[in-house]
């Protein structure tokens, strides 16, 4: 784990792993559809990748880097989750200006802690792009 922790640190992006799900896509709402998934902040751009070594293949540019899906944070908004929207703990809403709604959660609060500071300085950072 600290070696992971010392990985992530001299990159750029932030990433780790986290459970996602789609509740809009492109302004309709879909099934929840919880998954564990590599998530990776690049700039603007959130990331996911699932699969097992989505992680691994990722970093080393594997044939599994590909994401699984992406969305563009600028011009989006990013809150803490009501109960309506799901009754786990520690949830993220993001909202993109394309329509698409998504979920983010981890059972650890400071890892969701640092995911919605680090979601919430991009999107001030872009508000205006
Ligand atoms: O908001 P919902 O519909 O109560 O979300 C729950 C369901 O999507 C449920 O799946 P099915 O109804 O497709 O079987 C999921 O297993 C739950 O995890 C969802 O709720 P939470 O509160 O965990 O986001």
């Amino acid at each position: 784990y600290s070696t992971f922790v010392d990985l992530s640190d001299k990159l750029s992006e932030k990433c780790g792993v986290l459970n996602v799900t789609k509740i809009t896509e492109n302004g309709k709402k879909v099934r929840k559809n919880w998954t564990s998934s590599w998530t990776v902040l690049q700039g603007s751009t959130l990331l996911f990748a699932k699969g097992q070594n989505s992680a691994t293949s990722w970093k080393f540019g594997g044939n599994q880097s590909k994401p699984e899906f992406a969305v563009d944070l600028r011009g989006g908004s990013v809150e803490w989750a009501s109960k309506e929207k799901s009754s786990k703990k520690h949830v993220i809403e993001i909202k993109t200006r394309q329509g698409t709604e998504l979920l983010i959660q981890s059972e650890i609060d400071s890892v969701i802690t640092d995911w919605y500071r680090a979601l919430t300085e991009v999107i001030n950072t872009h508000a205006w792009e």
